[in-house]
């Protein structure tokens, strides 16, 4: 059994299609992120960096005591490894593989998270910032679009490069991009909606409020997300 510790957000529906995927059993740990369950000593002994998702695997392939790991691109060439699925075995398609994945967990979320934490969450007036990563989510949807024009899936095959950029361009939506000048992405992306592990994948929701275009923060909620608690958190012992 794996346990997924959970956000239905673009990082945490990475981690839910490719379990769904691969048909490993799990369980679901659902979190909020405007609350600081996440923050606390239990949970960074999972993952010191306090972010979801993680897993933990009571099964580990070497017979020993439950091993968590944290970071989407390292949950995904696990489980691909565990499971022996959706990491092509030809040389070049597996790499192709690794160089996508490497340039979605390095660049494409990266810079589509800022998009979004500036044009949703920012106090109002952060023009540059705004600006800024609009302009480079938008960039890296123009190398997504080319390289889905030359092939149909990132590395040929459906494989975790997929699975780590799909649910970033699903929340393009959020900060409404529309995907009109990118044919080559929309075909992919329909492609990839329609499997059934996707759709289980992505059905799981909870109640915190971060689907509007601007949700409403308290303070506390606002601490937890983006500030002092979340800093307080990486400074506190234990
Ligand atoms: N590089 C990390 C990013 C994970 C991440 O930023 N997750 C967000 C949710 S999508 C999070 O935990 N935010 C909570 C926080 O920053 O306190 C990964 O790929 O796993």
């Amino acid at each position: 059994m794996i346990e997924l510790h959970f956000v239905p957000t673009p990082n945490g529906n990475k981690a839910s299609i490719m379990l769904e995927e691969v048909g490993l059993p799990y369980e679901i740990k659902l979190y909020d992120l405007t609350g600081d369950e996440h923050l606390q000593p239990a949970f960074r002994k999972i993952n010191p960096n306090a972010r979801l998702p993680a897993i933990v695997d009571h099964d580990p392939a070497d017979g020993g005591a439950p091993f968590a790991v944290m970071e989407t691109g390292a949950i995904l060439e696990y489980l691909a490894e565990k499971s022996g699925k959706l990491l092509p075995t030809d040389m070049r398609r597996r790499s192709l593989a690794r160089q996508w994945l490497a340039w979605q967990i390095s660049g494409f979320g990266p810079y589509h998270g800022q998009a979004h934490h500036f044009i949703r969450y920012a106090p109002e007036g952060q023009d540059y910032g705004i600006k800024r990563y609009r302009a480079e989510a938008e960039r890296l949807l123009y190398v997504l679009n080319r390289r889905l024009g030359e092939a149909e899936y990132l590395a040929e095959d459906y494989s975790i490069a997929d699975i780590a950029t799909w649910p970033w361009v699903r929340a393009t939506r959020a900060i409404e991009m529309p995907l009109d000048p990118f044919p080559n992405i929309q075909r992919w992306f329909a492609a990839i909606a329609e499997r059934p592990a996707v759709v289980r994948g992505t059905s799981v929701t909870n109640t915190a409020n971060l689907s509007s275009l601007r949700p409403v923060l308290s303070p506390e909620q606002w601490s937890n997300l983006f500030g002092d608690k979340l800093h307080a958190t990486a400074r506190a012992d234990g």
